[in-house]
Formats: C-alpha cells, sequence, structure tokens
C-alpha cells in the first residue's frame, strides 16, 4: 500500500480497502506507525489546547440521535438565547488563565440567520482581542456568511461530517450529508481554517468508521483541525443506550486520522470524561495532539482542569504554543474594560 512511510506524501485518494486495512493492521504495529508518522510531522509531546463554551444551548430544529440539544427529545437541557459579549468574555478570559490558547464558541442552530451573523462577529472580534485564537460552529452557512466572519477575525469553523456517508441518513434525518460538504466548501473559500471530524461509537461498524475517516482524508484540502469525538450518552436521546465501545477501537480510529491525515493536529475531543488516563495516554502516542479543556464541553461534562494539568505533567506533555494573528484594525471593543489586548503596538 502506498503511503507507508512516515513522512509519505499527503493523499487525497484514500480507498475505503486502504483505510480498512489500516484498521486491520496489528495493534502495536499500527500504534507504532501512527506514531512514527506524528513525531515527522509534530511535535509528539506538545498538545494543542481548546475552550468550548456554548454561546446558544438547547432549543436546536434538527434531528442529530446524539445531541442533547436538539429539541424534541427531552435531555433536561434547557434552551438559552445567546450569550452576550461580557458572558462570552469572562469565559475566554478563564479558559485563557487555564491553558487554552482557542477558544471555539458552539450555537445550537441548524444554522445561523443572517441577523445573528453581526452578533457572532462581536464576539469573535472580542474574543479575537484577548490574545486567543478563535473557532465557531454554528451549523450549515448561509451566502457571506463565512466571509463575513473570517472578517472578524475568525480563524477556524467547526463544522463535522460526523460519520460515514453511508450511515449519516441513520443519525441525522433533518439534512443531508451533501449540505456538510457544502459548508466547508465555503469555509475554505473564506479562507478560514476547518475543523471538521466525527463521531465513533454511535452503533457504526468498523467499515463505517473507515468510511468516516476516508471522507475526512479525501477532501480537497485535509482539514487542519480533526476532532475526533467519543459519543457521550445523554439520557433522552436516541443513542442513550448505544453499545459500549472497545477503548483501544478507540484508540485505533486515532491512528488512523493520524496515518491518512498526516499534517492536521486530530483532537482527543469529547468522551475523555468517561475515557480512563492510560486510555487517553494511548491516545496521545498514537497522534492525539489537542485536547478540549474546561469542565464542561457545550452541555456535558469534560475532565477536571487540575485532572487535566497533572495528566500533562505525569505525561510530559506541554501546551502547544501558537501564533495568534494579531486582532483587525477597529476590532478591540471587547477587550475595552482591560485596555490593551496584547496584539497591537499601542503604548498601553
Ligand atoms: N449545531 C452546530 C452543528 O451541528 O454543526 C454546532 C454545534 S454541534 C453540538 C457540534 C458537534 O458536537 C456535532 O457536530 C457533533 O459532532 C458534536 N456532538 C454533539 N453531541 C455530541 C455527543 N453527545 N457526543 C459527542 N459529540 C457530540
Ligand atoms: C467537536 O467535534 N466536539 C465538540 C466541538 N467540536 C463543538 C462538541 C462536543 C459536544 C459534546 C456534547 C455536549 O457537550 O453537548
Ligand atoms: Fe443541532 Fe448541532 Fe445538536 Fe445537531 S448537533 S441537534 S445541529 S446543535
Amino acid at each position: 500500500m502506498d503511503g507507508m512511510q512516515a513522512d509519505a506524501p499527503v493523499r487525497h485518494d484514500w480507498s475505503q480497502a486502504d483505510v480498512e486495512a489500516l484498521f486491520a493492521t496489528p495493534f502495536m504495529d499500527l500504534l507504532a506507525r501512527a506514531h512514527a508518522v506524528h513525531a515527522a510531522h509534530h511535535d509528539a509531546n506538545a498538545v494543542q489546547v481548546s475552550t468550548l463554551l456554548s454561546i446558544k444551548t438547547g432549543g436546536c430544529p434538527e434531528d442529530c440521535a446524539y445531541c442533547p440539544q436538539a429539541q424534541r427529545y427531552h435531555t433536561g437541557v434547557a434552551a438559552q438565547k445567546l450569550l452576550d459579549v461580557d458572558a462570552v468574555l469572562a469565559q475566554a478570559r478563564a479558559a485563557k488563565a487555564a491553558g487554552a490558547s482557542r477558544f471555539c464558541m458552539g450555537a445550537a442552530w441548524r444554522g445561523p440567520k443572517d441577523r445573528d451573523i453581526p452578533k457572532v462577529a462581536e464576539l469573535i472580534r472580542a474574543v479575537k482581542a484577548l490574545g486567543m485564537e478563535t473557532c465557531a460552529t454554528l451549523g450549515l452557512l448561509g451566502e457571506g456568511h463565512a466571509e463575513a466572519l473570517k472578517a472578524a477575525g475568525l480563524d477556524y469553523y467547526n463544522h463535522n461530517i460526523d460519520t460515514s456517508p453511508d450511515y449519516y441518513g441513520e443519525v441525522i434525518h433533518t439534512r443531508e450529508f451533501e449540505d456538510r460538504l457544502d459548508t466547508l466548501e465555503e469555509i475554505r473559500a473564506a479562507g478560514l481554517k476547518t475543523c471538521c471530524g466525527g463521531i465513533v461509537g454511535m452503533g457504526e461498524t468498523r467499515a463505517q468508521r473507515a468510511g468516516l475517516l476516508r471522507a475526512l482524508a479525501n477532501l480537497p484540502e485535509h482539514p487542519q483541525s480533526v476532532p475526533i469525538n467519543q459519543l457521550v450518552r445523554v439520557p433522552g436521546t436516541p443513542l442513550e443506550n448505544a453499545a459500549d465501545m472497545d477503548p483501544f477501537e478507540f484508540v485505533r480510529t486515532i491512528a488512523v486520522a493520524r496515518i491518512t491525515m498526516p499534517k492536521s493536529i486530530v483532537r482527543l475531543s469529547a468522551g475523555r470524561q468517561q475515557m480512563s488516563d492510560e486510555v487517553q495516554a494511548l491516545c496521545f502516542f498514537a497522534g492525539a495532539g489537542s485536547i478540549f479543556l474546561g469542565e464542561k464541553l457545550l452541555t456535558t461534562g469534560n475532565p477536571d482542569v487540575e485532572h487535566d494539568h497533572a495528566l500533562f505533567a505525569r505525561l510530559d506533555l506541554h501546551p502547544l504554543q501558537v501564533e495568534v494573528d494579531p486582532p483587525l484594525p477597529g476590532s478591540m471593543r471587547g477587550d475595552s474594560l482591560d485596555g490593551c489586548c496584547g496584539g497591537c503596538d499601542c503604548a498601553s
């Protein structure tokens, strides 16, 4: 098979058989190979740290079978309006103080309405002015949305394909897989960095996990960030009783993502609270180079910050240092409470 070398050229022509063969590689050989790819392209002891905030919670009209924020499921998640800039800034400052370099804002929308975009743009400008990378996940984008978010200083847009094309219709009925691909094209065209991954542990087969990674790895550009989420089973959702997944199969999924998209940063995303430290260590060895830090993901739990700091220390991992582009001219408004944003040449 092509792509056997750690520094093999980046490919976008993975066949289903190629990816299934990677999954079927003996576990130790797979991890050794994935780690070699990881070390060839990344600092294997560095982990990019992001923090999530739900800026608009619950009440979503979509029917994603995994999601506690879909209005139609009775999960106990109360619908809330879009947060204001001060509430978001307080959380972003705390995330930065805890060690996050990127702040990701999520909204429980099918997609934003035109009138939502200036409000989200204000949040992006404010967070960016703190000297953090910005990410937003707002659902399907309409005309001009991606450009407007980019102009506000957005760095990444998260838009997951979630599962393999042939399993998508089992999980989501209110939109098509191709709708997601269209928004991914809008994101790339606007010059935003793409954060795109999926969820495993939803009852899919190994071939369908391979199909998810194949679809990601055959995108016109590999997403710069690839979140691999383990399903968080939330009571009230259709997937609340999904079968346990073998943790080693999750590690394999990280390893195959690492090998198929060698330059991307693979995130060990949702599901860490349900995972042992030892399995997380295997994921880092297999090529995971990013986590969400903070006690909450969007609506569900995540490990304590102190626990994660201790885990980093035990594994000799350090947060990846990122260079944040300076805020765009005229975009300091959000930090007016504190004075200088730290990203400009002013004297204060
Ligand atoms: N509504 C927007 C959308 O769907 O793109 C943005 C927010 S949505 C909550 C972002 C992502 O969270 C989903 O694409 C899915 O991958 C992930 N997610 C949601 N519920 C999850 C769960 N229970 N377990 C793991 N990941 C989940
Ligand atoms: C991603 O891939 N996972 C994050 C983020 N991108 C938006 C979301 C995980 C959500 C887990 C369920 C919850 O907390 O509501
Ligand atoms: Fe809505 Fe996003 Fe949840 Fe689907 S994943 S129900 S679109 S918030």
